[in-house]
């Protein structure tokens, strides 16, 4: 029991230690620029998309990847979409029409807003432009009748924190 403890000490040293040697880099990380990055959306062998929603910062680029072998579309939902991109209707080929690879589609986003999107192979907006499953012929029907989710998704898009004022102690 005794050298239980012994060991249980130790590894709480090791921690110690290492959080210790880590805080500098934390530091570094917290004090050096924000860079952008790009973030991935994917289109697996099914009419969605992955992850449904999806949160960014300004200036970050979202790249969605057609990895289905049908070709899907990305467009906005004018009605409900913020940032400046308005009108988007992009075509993401699938492999059956791209030799075989998945078709990619890549936009950078520098305004804080909300992207609303679908595709308008398998969703469809209605008259309150709320984005609807098409079926019975594009959607697949469970045993309950309805038509499932409309291929659709959110991109939220959130500003980037002003720089840390510099302090020189
Ligand atoms: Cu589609």
């Amino acid at each position: 029991m005794k050298s239980m403890m012994n060991i249980q000490s130790n590894l709480l040293n090791c921690v110690a230690i290492g959080i210790i040697s880590i805080s500098p880099m934390l530091a570094f990380a917290e004090s050096g620029p924000i860079l952008s990055s790009t973030q991935n959306v994917v289109i697996p062998g099914a009419d969605k998309f992955v992850p449904f929603g999806l949160m960014i910062q300004a200036g970050d680029t979202v790249q969605w990847t057609n990895n289905d072998t049908d070709d899907h579309t990305l467009v906005s939902d004018d009605a409900f979409t913020t940032p400046s991109f308005r009108g988007v209707n992009k075509l993401i080929p699938g492999t059956d029409s791209n030799q075989g690879k998945p078709g990619v589609v890549k936009m950078k986003f520098d305004q804080a807003g909300t992207f609303i999107y679908y595709c308008r192979f398998h969703s469809k907006l209605d008259a309150d432009n709320q984005p609807v499953a098409p079926g019975p012929k594009g959607g697949i029907q469970d045993s309950n009748g309805n038509y499932g989710t409309p291929m659709m998704g959110v991109i939220t898009v959130m500003p980037t924190p002003p720089p840390m004022p510099h302090s020189d102690f």
